[in-house]
């Protein structure tokens, strides 16, 4: 049967340091203050605000601290992320399905590792929807930002090449074929040997535009079989959108989804049956023009009252 949650709990992801901008970090306020909690509640769900997970306790001399192999802000991403894990996990166990505002999507290392933490056999399916593949790891980044780097902090086959906190912190909590991609259209070349090597299944934007979005998200849950024992991680990055929808995002890249693409995904996902967290992140309200963060911010509401609400309309 399907998961029968009690709640939405929202957790607050504020944060910055998986990039350059700073801005990310107001994400969570700016989707809550447009009124994302009030016009759910208006469809009869039962929102608990779980708070947020703040930089500030983070080390202050952690300006510039890099990793092993030049990864930026290194211990602090993951001690955030550590934190941050136990909380969705929480939430999980709760019994509340999780929404983590982001932040950047560095902050995806905690969110997927607290999910697979809350499920008994510590198992989980995700769905990502992203310009970038964020598979890197430090060694192959040329950017050294961790937010191009989550998944392969997850990832067995590469557990070896990936640096964790002393405490061994994160564990690996899934294989390639627990992952799928659409929107892909930014990906290094390293990142796409990866993605070869692994066998994952990855719908570029070109697929999207062959095969339709509906083909492509229909294998992708075949793929995936995301069940009661496998629940199902959505982790939505604003810049799968095409910058025309969500234009206020620190790597936007042209040739995207367009809304209506995005909302059938996420509409998809709910009706699984098997959603228990999502991550909406990469909205910037530092960034472009007011005009350019009042369409973001729609865009963002729209995609969660899909994904939460199952329903379309106005904010
Ligand atoms: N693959 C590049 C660029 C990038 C990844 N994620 C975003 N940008 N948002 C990198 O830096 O790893
Ligand atoms: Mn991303
Ligand atoms: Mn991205």
């Amino acid at each position: 049967g399907r998961l029968k949650h009690s709640h939405i709990g929202i957790v607050s992801a504020a944060f910055n340091k998986g990039q350059r901008r700073n801005g990310v970090k107001d994400g969570p306020t700016v989707i809550k203050e447009a009124g994302l909690i009030k016009r759910l509640q208006e469809f009869d769900l039962k929102v608990i605000d779980y708070g947020t997970v703040s930089m500030e306790k983070l080390e202050r001399n952690s300006s510039l601290q890099l990793g092993p192999d030049g990864e930026r802000h290194h211990d602090a991403v993951l001690a955030y992320n550590r934190e941050l894990a136990s909380l969705v996990r929480k939430v999980i166990q709760e019994n509340g399905l999780c929404l983590t505002l982001g932040g950047d999507h560095s902050i995806a290392i905690g969110t997927i590792n607290g999910h697979a933490q809350a499920n008994p056999d510590h198992q989980v399916v995700v769905l990502w929807v992203d310009a970038h593949a964020d598979i890197n790891t430090g060694g192959s980044s040329a950017s050294g930002n961790m937010h191009g780097m989550p998944v392969s902090h997850h990832l067995r086959e590469l557990a070896k090449d990936v640096n964790r906190l002393p405490e061994s912190w994160p564990t690996p909590c899934m294989s390639g074929n627990h992952i799928a991609y659409i929107g892909l259209r930014d990906v290094e070349d390293c990142e796409q040997k990866f993605l070869d090597d692994l066998g994952i299944l990855a719908f570029s934007m070109k697929e999207v535009e062959k095969l339709g979005i509906f083909e492509v998200i229909n294998q992708c849950f075949k793929h995936l079989q995301p069940s009661t024992d496998r629940p199902l991680h959505l982790s939505f990055d604003i810049d799968a959108l095409d910058p025309l929808e969500a234009p206020s995002t620190g790597t936007p890249v042209r040739g995207g989804l367009s809304l209506r693409e995005g909302v059938s995904i996420v509409e998809a996902v709910r009706e699984t049956g098997f959603l228990k967290a999502m991550d909406l992140v990469e909205v910037n309200p530092e960034l472009g023009s007011e005009k350019d963060v009042k369409l973001t911010l729609q865009a963002t509401k729209t995609i969660l009252l899909a994904a939460l609400a199952g329903r379309r309309g106005a904010f």
